[in-house]
């Protein structure tokens, strides 16, 4: 009965697509969460390092210029010197060209230079400061070199490149050499660069320069020097290999990638290069901020690992997420739990509906099951007690008798010559005066007294509390009422007598059924003697 009515309310009712698309939603969140963690952490560890290269590049760059401004003026000087103008005027003078020597010798020990030395229109050396040496320059022919053409072309030159004869490397200074409008030769100034170099190496910072070419010639890692940072055209190896710039040092390119480009001069890059255990190789990324080195045509790199940095941000992701999920999580639960309480409450409603409609169904049950009980115990003619009732009855008022010693009186009452009634008034009329009688009955009895129909116009009287002789007196009384009534029928008046007969319940008798017979015995008495009487047994 009640999980008929038990109907739970629809919007109650647990959405399985709704909780898919919340549990979607929420990583989403969670995804979208980390994302944007990470590329703002990032991001802000590119600014950061992207300041501290900036940083690097401008010390680096003072680093470089330094030797370099050192020793500009030098081949200027020499170029406007009258002693080396007269050694080129006067070539074939060994006097000159001995004096000229002695004086490059003095500059150079005394500039600390890595060498100084003159050549003529045709590149070829005329005086050099390491004349006494047996790897002299003198006699050398420096026609392809680049500081020689770049002189003769433009007034002065600047190279990065390795030694012909010493095969060490140095930047080379160069100037031509101009008397009275005509170019008489180049004077050169090479500058050792191993000190830069070492001190380069010693660094903890990647830094790195690289020439026109891409070609990597000073390196705070060694294994990348002499390494063009994208590889070399067939044109420019030709080039490299006709100036004998790096001679038999170059190496294959560095394996780089961009990874992100982030202007002009800066991106991120990914290096494949020897791994740190020692064996392998790796794929390093890099933060790299570049530098032009304005007249020369080189460039600073300045390089910082990321990994710390996306390390960092993996760790913010992460975090991000980790909180984000914790927190969906919480209001999930949240969510739940008042899910489930509003669930309790509708069901707790439902119940106490269906309780209602219980009671109420419970109730019109009774009422029902009363009915039926009245029904089952009462006469449906004259809404008197039944023969049932009456012998279901009697026994209770026979042992209150027995019990309390109280006399307990029988009358039976019968309509005279209700046949005849019938036939001449009809059955209706019968029915009218059997109702009467019903209620004459009734008002006139007590409380306790049992009053019931027990045949077609046969009635009983159950009186408990009276004797013989007080049920006499109560049933002669009926009998005289009775036959003063007048009932109406089709405009006649009908008038009826009744018999009586009248017993009392005796202590020794075990039932009623004794006293009944003689209350029967004293009825059809009365009705030999008459009728319209009562009688006693
Ligand atoms: P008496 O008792 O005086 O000896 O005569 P009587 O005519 O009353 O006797 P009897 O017992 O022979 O008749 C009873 C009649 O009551 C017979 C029957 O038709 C009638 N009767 C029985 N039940 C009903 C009823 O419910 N309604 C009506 N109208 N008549 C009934
Ligand atoms: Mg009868
Ligand atoms: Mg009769």
């Amino acid at each position: 009965m009640a999980a008929l009515l038990y109907r739970p309310a629809p919007n109650m009712l647990n959405d399985p697509g709704k909780r898919i698309r919340d549990t979607v939603l929420a990583l989403l969140a969670v995804v979208v969460a980390g994302y944007v963690a990470f590329f703002w952490s990032r991001q802000v560890g590119i600014e950061n390092v992207r300041d501290e290269a900036q940083g690097r590049l401008e010390i680096y760059q003072a680093a470089l210029f330094a030797p370099t401004d050192k020793y500009s003026y030098l081949p200027e000087l020499l170029a406007s010197h009258q002693l080396v103008i007269d050694c080129l005027l006067h070539a074939d003078d060994a006097v000159h060209v001995l004096q000229t020597n002695r004086f490059l010798e003095n500059l150079n020990r005394k500039a600390k230079s890595a060498a100084a030395y003159i050549l003529d229109p045709k590149g070829l050396v005329i005086a050099s400061s390491n004349w006494q040496d047996p790897m002299s320059f003198i006699g050398q022919n420096y026609a392809f070199r680049p500081y020689f053409q770049d002189a003769l072309r433009n007034g002065a030159g600047n190279f990065y490149g390795m030694g012909t004869t010493t095969l060490l490397p140095g930047f080379y200074v160069s100037h031509a050499i101009v008397h009275k409008n005509e170019t008489l030769g180049v004077a050169v100034v090479k500058i050792n660069i191993g000190e830069l170099d070492m001190e380069w190496a010693r660094s903890q910072d990647q830094v790195l320069v690289t020439d026109e070419h891409d070609v990597i010639f000073l390196s705070s890692r060694p294994d990348w020097k002499y390494r063009p940072m994208t590889p070399l055209s067939a044109e420019v190896r030709e080039g490299v290999k006709r100036t004998r710039q790096y001679d038999t040092v170059l190496k294959p390119p560095l394996a780089i990638e961009t990874v992100t480009s982030l202007g002009d001069e800066e991106q991120v890059i990914e290096v494949l290069q020897m791994a740190r255990s020692g064996r392998g190789e790796e794929r390093v990324d890099y933060f790299m901020r570049d530098g032009k080195l304005p007249g020369s045509g080189w460039t600073i790199h300045v390089l910082m690992p990321t990994a710390e940095i996306t390390a960092h941000a993996w760790r913010m992701a992460i975090g991000t997420s980790g909180s984000m999920a914790f927190i969906l999580l919480v209001i999930m639960y949240l969510a739940q739990v008042k899910r489930r309480i509003a669930e309790r409450e509708s069901s707790r409603a439902d119940l106490e509906r269906a309780h209602e409609a219980l009671e109420q169904k419970h109730g019109e049950l009774q009422k029902l099951t009363e009915t039926l009980r009245v029904n089952a115990i009462t006469d449906p003619l004259t809404g008197a007690w039944n023969r049932r009732f009456f012998f279901e009855s009697v026994p209770k008022l026979v042992s209150t008798a027995k019990r309390h010693h109280f006399p307990l009186a029988i009358v039976m009452i019968d309509v005279d010559h209700f046949k005849e009634v019938n036939d001449e008034y009809g059955h209706a009329a019968g029915d009218k005066v059997l109702q009467m009688l019903t209620t004459i009955c009734r008002e006139s009895l007590r409380e306790e007294d049992l009053f019931a129909r027990i045949g077609g116009e046969e009635f009983v009287l159950a009186l408990p509390n009276s004797d013989a002789q007080a049920a006499l007196q109560a049933a002669d009384r009926l009998r005289e009422q009775l036959s003063e009534c007048i009932v109406n029928t089709d405009g006649r008046a009908l008038q009826v007598t009744v018999s009586c007969g009248v017993s009392a319940y005796r202590e020794s008798e075990p039932d009623i059924a004794e006293t009944l017979k003689r209350a029967d015995e004293a009825l059809y008495a009365a009705k030999h003697s008459g009728r319209n009487q009562v009688k006693i047994r």
